[in-house]
């Protein structure tokens, strides 16, 4: 959930409970932001490819894990919000399993750990560098964070970052963090939902904004900017092209606004190439985020061109589907060295 929605609510002097409530979150957030490059204690790897999930509730409270409500197995609890985490976590570990192979967060069988029904009224959901929490909403401009599987598996992605590429969390590496989140936290919910490109919302977060709210999701990917405009929320300030890119220091240099720009270049490639994004188009990202080439300080000129060269591999220098790619790049303005020299 990026900042600058919970700065504006926070500046409210409408309602002071939400704004006291926003600030509160806001603390948290930073507080668990410097957790998330903590890497995970070292653990003996697991024989075979299944999630092991086991879902805690705060009951209300800060303190991480909470009590364990659902283990893997378990049955339903009743709990919609602890139930909805348990098969949320699922949907996104086998996503990974059954699309790239993947064992879990650290490609090692790493158990999926979360908390649900965190703080009083908390209005986001994080990867703590170990685990999910996920608060309940302030219930008047957010709903349940556990609600849209896209937030889940972005989450979750963050995770997978930090175990891979470890893109520092700034400026434009900060923003292909945040970017390769979304990316892979939409296809989790496109593959979940069958939905080929040309078909998917490409929004982030549907469901999450509470009813009354002037606005559909979080983000967009096909669209970026339109995601919500609100009194309360103000105006969805994502760029989707280089010319509108902002220059800030808040939000670690614009990390959830310039996102807009590199989910947008997923989007034009993933739609150019056609079918499910997650086979073609997700695969290269893919390829690129675990592949070892990027610095984690890496811009976005840099990542494009490693998916240049990760689509040339895979499907050949004159592939529709490595010109789409370069095409995406350069529909919203950031130069890709030709395919001669990337592969170069
Ligand atoms: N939900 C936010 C995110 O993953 C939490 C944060 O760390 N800013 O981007
Ligand atoms: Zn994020």
């Amino acid at each position: 959930m990026p900042p600058h929605m919970l700065e504006r609510l926070a500046r409210d002097t409408a309602d002071p409970v939400l704004s006291a409530r926003a600030r509160r979150t806001m603390a948290l957030t930073s507080a668990h932001q410097a957790a998330r490059l903590v890497p995970p204690p070292a653990r003996s790897p697991e024989e075979d490819f299944v999630p092991k999930r086991t879902i805690h509730d705060a009951q209300g409270r800060e303190t991480l894990p909470g009590r364990a409500v659902r283990k893997e197995g378990d049955p339903a609890t009743g709990d919609k919000t602890v139930d909805r985490s348990y098969d949320w976590l699922g949907a996104t570990f086998d996503f990974f399993e059954e699309v790239y192979r993947r064992d879990s967060i650290d490609g090692a069988g790493l158990p999926l750990i979360s908390t649900v029904h965190y703080g009083d009224g908390y209005a986001n959901a994080f990867w703590n560098g170990e685990q999910m929490v996920y608060g309940d909403g302030d219930g008047v401009i957010f709903t349940d964070f556990t609600i849209p599987l896209d937030v889940t598996g972005h989450e979750l992605v963050h995770g997978i970052t930090q175990h891979t590429a470890n893109l520092e969390y700034y400026g434009q590496a900060g923003a292909l963090n945040e970017s390769v989140s979304d990316v892979f936290g939409s296809l989790v919910k496109q593959r979940h939902n069958g939905q080929g490109a040309g078909e998917a919302d490409w929004l982030i977060g549907v469901g999450l904004l509470a009813e009354g709210v002037d606005g559909v999701a979080l983000r967009s990917m096909k669209e970026p900017g339109t995601a919500y405009d609100d009194p309360r929320l103000g105006k969805d300030p994502q760029p989707g092209h280089m010319d509108d890119y902002v220059e800030t220091y808040r939000d670690n240099g614009g990390v959830h606004i310039n996102s807009g720009i590199p989910n947008r270049a997923f989007y034009l490639a993933a739609t150019a190439i056609g079918g499910n994004a997650w086979e073609k188009a997700g695969l290269v990202w893919y390829d690129v985020l675990t592949g070892g080439a990027l610095a984690v300080d890496v811009d976005f000129a840099g990542f494009a061109t490693e998916t240049v060269r990760a689509a040339a591999r895979r499907f050949g220098a004159e592939a529709a589907e490595t010109e789409a790619v370069r095409g995406g790049w350069s529909g919203v303005g950031v130069s890709v060295a030709s395919t001669a020299e990337a592969l170069g």
